[in-house]
């Protein structure tokens, strides 16, 4: 997998914007209400501006955020730059009053329409794909407790070096991206691989922010995923494993105790078994 260790930051922001624009924002346009504009805009600037009068914000470190802003679009990373440092709170308010499963991010790798697997398929993944193999299995269920059938699980991560495909080159199209559908019972058996600690772009604007500012980079290895079920508010959720360095200080904030799995060695020898039902809220 050497020629994964050329990607950029910049090719992987470039593509997490194009997918951004592609797919979301087209259709949030439509959503601005000037009252709402108003009242977000004038809150937004006023805080940004009580901060600078507060800390005494000089003419160079106002000149070294206006270059570092028109760098983060140069180098496609406000996806990423938004996603890690400001959608926790936007999916805290979101889901709020929900008492189905935790969810957490979505983050800025996501891909529609993944291969579609039956409940007991195999995630997309090379020959010698590198990583200890996981069977993740479980039932999806209403808050009720009723197993829901035929209901879909998306699935993605990143492979054994931090990279997403379809966002860094030279990996197959759809590798470790797969649908999964829940059999009569609810149930699901996914053979997968157990994610590797991720580290988010270094070599862009986000990662020049994080040098500067002396922070670290990493994520906690995570699986992310999407649980739907029509008549059911969508679940978008991260799981997370137990021991990694990185659960208590998350860059992106997005880990939750409840979004913790508990894998325990299989039987067979053959890698890591985990359960985790979803809980979907009725809509
Ligand atoms: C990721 O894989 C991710 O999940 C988030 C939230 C941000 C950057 C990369
Ligand atoms: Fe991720």
């Amino acid at each position: 997998f050497t020629t994964e260790f050329s990607a950029k930051a910049a090719d992987s922001g470039a593509n997490a914007t194009a997918a951004f624009a592609s797919r979301v924002a087209a259709s949030t346009g439509a959503a601005a209400d000037t009252a709402r504009v108003n009242l977000l805009a004038t809150r937004a600037i006023k805080a940004l501006n009580d901060l600078i009068i507060e800390e005494r914000v000089t003419y160079d470190e106002y000149n070294a955020l206006k270059a570092w802003l028109i760098r983060v679009g140069q180098d496609g990373e406000w996806p990423l730059f938004l996603d890690v440092f400001v959608e926790h709170s936007v999916e805290q308010v979101a889901s709020d009053h929900r008492e189905g499963s935790k969810g957490t991010i979505e983050g800025p790798y996501y891909v529609e329409g993944s291969p579609e697997l039956p409940w007991d398929g195999t995630l997309p993944m090379r020959a010698d794909e590198p990583g200890t193999p996981l069977l993740f299995q479980g039932t999806v269920k209403s808050t009720d407790g009723t197993a829901l059938s035929n209901a879909k699980i998306e699935l993605w991560h990143a492979d054994d070096l931090g990279f997403y495909s379809q966002f860094a080159p030279g990996i197959p199209e759809w590798n470790l991206r797969g649908s999964f559908t829940t059999n009569e019972d609810g149930q699901f058996q996914i053979t997968a691989i157990k994610p590797a600690p991720y580290m988010i772009p270094t070599d862009g604007a986000c990662g020049q922010l994080i040098d500067a500012a002396g922070w670290h980079a990493w994520r906690p290895a995570h699986m992310h995923l999407k649980v739907s079920q029509p008549g059911y508010e969508l679940l978008t959720t991260q799981l997370y494993f137990p021991g990694d360095p990185h659960n208590d200080d998350d860059i992106a904030g997005a880990v939750k105790p409840e979004l913790m799995l508990d894998p325990q060695p299989r039987a067979d020898g053959e890698g890591l078994e985990v359960t985790y039902d979803f809980l979907l809220d009725p809509a």
